[in-house]
C-alpha cells in the first residue's frame, strides 16, 4: 500500500512536468499527437463545460481539489509534503481550460495534511490560499447517505493509464463499488476510511494519474452538489476488477472542518 501510494507520487510528478512541458506549445498544438475524440479523450470521460463544476481547482504539483472554502482546498494528503506554513503551492481556478486567459492563479500559506496520514487512509489535506478564489464552493457530505449510486468524477488527470495530462479538464460517470467487493479487488483497502468507485466488470471509466487529490461528487436530495469522495488511488486506472479508491470524506467531515477553522 505505502510502496503502491509512492508509485502513484512518482507518477504525479512526472506528469506535473508533462504538462508543463504542453502549455509552453502554442494554443491548438497543445494536445498534437493526442486523440481529439472525447471517446478516447480521458479514461471514459468526456470534456467538462466552462462553469460546470465551479469549485474545481488544479493544483501545481499535478493533483486536483476543491474549494472548501473561497480560500480553503481540499485535496489528497498524498498530494502534499506534511504540515504547516506553505507557499509552494499554486492553485489554479475558474476555468476548464488551464490555458485560458481568465485562469485565476493564487499561491498557498499553509498546509494541513491529515493527522496520523501514514499512506494508508486518511488520504485528506487542507490547502489554505493567500486570497480567495471568487467561485462557488462544494459542500462536503457530513454522513453516509451519499455512499451509493452514481458519482461524478472530474480532473486535469491522464486520459489512460500512463498518459499525459490534460490542458481541458474532462468528467466522468461511476458508480458506488460495495467495500466487500472492493475488498476483494484490494485487500488493503480501509472499509471506514475508503469509499470505491468504477465499473468492476467492463473497466473503462475511471480517475487516473493527476486526478488525485480532486473530488468525487453527487447530487443531494436537495439537488446541490455533494462531495462524498478525494481520488485516492488504485490499481493502473480503468482497469476492469480495480476500482478507483477515493477517501471517505464523511468519516472526516468534522476532521476536515475542525482543520480548515485552524487555518491561519
Ligand atoms: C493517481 O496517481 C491516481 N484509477 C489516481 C486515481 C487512480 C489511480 C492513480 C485510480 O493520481
Amino acid at each position: 500500500m505505502q510502496n503502491r501510494r509512492k508509485l502513484f507520487a512518482r507518477a504525479v510528478a512526472t506528469a506535473a512536468v508533462a504538462l508543463a512541458a504542453v502549455s509552453l506549445q502554442p494554443a491548438g498544438a497543445a494536445m498534437a499527437g493526442t486523440p481529439d475524440e472525447p471517446s478516447t479523450r480521458i479514461v471514459g470521460g468526456t470534456p467538462a463545460e466552462q462553469g460546470e463544476f465551479p469549485w474545481m481547482v488544479r493544483l501545481s504539483m499535478g493533483c486536483g481539489g476543491a474549494l472548501y472554502a473561497k480560500d480553503v482546498v481540499l485535496t489528497a494528503a498524498h498530494c502534499v509534503d506534511g504540515s504547516g506554513p506553505n507557499t509552494g503551492i499554486t492553485a489554479t481556478g475558474g476555468v476548464v481550460d488551464l490555458d485560458d486567459p481568465a485562469a485565476v492563479s493564487v499561491k498557498s500559506t499553509e498546509v494541513l495534511q491529515a493527522p496520523g496520514y501514514n499512506g494508508t487512509g486518511k488520504d485528506w489535506a487542507l490547502i489554505k490560499l493567500a486570497e480567495p478564489i471568487d467561485q462557488p464552493t462544494l459542500k462536503i457530505a457530513e454522513n453516509d447517505a451519499g455512499n451509493n449510486g452514481d458519482f461524478t468524477i472530474a480532473g486535469w488527470g491522464a486520459d489512460v493509464e500512463g498518459g499525459q495530462q490534460q490542458q481541458k479538464m474532462l468528467k466522468a460517470t461511476v458508480p458506488f463499488v460495495d467495500d466487500d467487493t472492493c475488498k476483494g479487488a484490494y485487500a488493503e483497502l480501509v472499509p471506514g476510511e475508503e469509499l470505491c468507485a468504477g465499473l468492476m466488470d467492463q473497466g473503462g471509466v475511471d480517475s487516473c494519474q493527476g486526478d488525485s487529490g480532486g473530488p468525487m461528487f453527487r447530487k443531494d436530495e436537495a439537488g446541490e452538489w455533494l462531495q462524498v469522495g478525494i481520488v485516492s488511488w488504485g490499481e493502473g486506472c480503468a482497469r476492469p476488477g480495480k476500482p478507483g479508491v477515493y477517501t471517505e470524506v464523511s468519516t472526516f467531515a468534522a476532521d476536515i472542518k475542525a482543520g480548515a477553522g485552524q487555518l491561519g
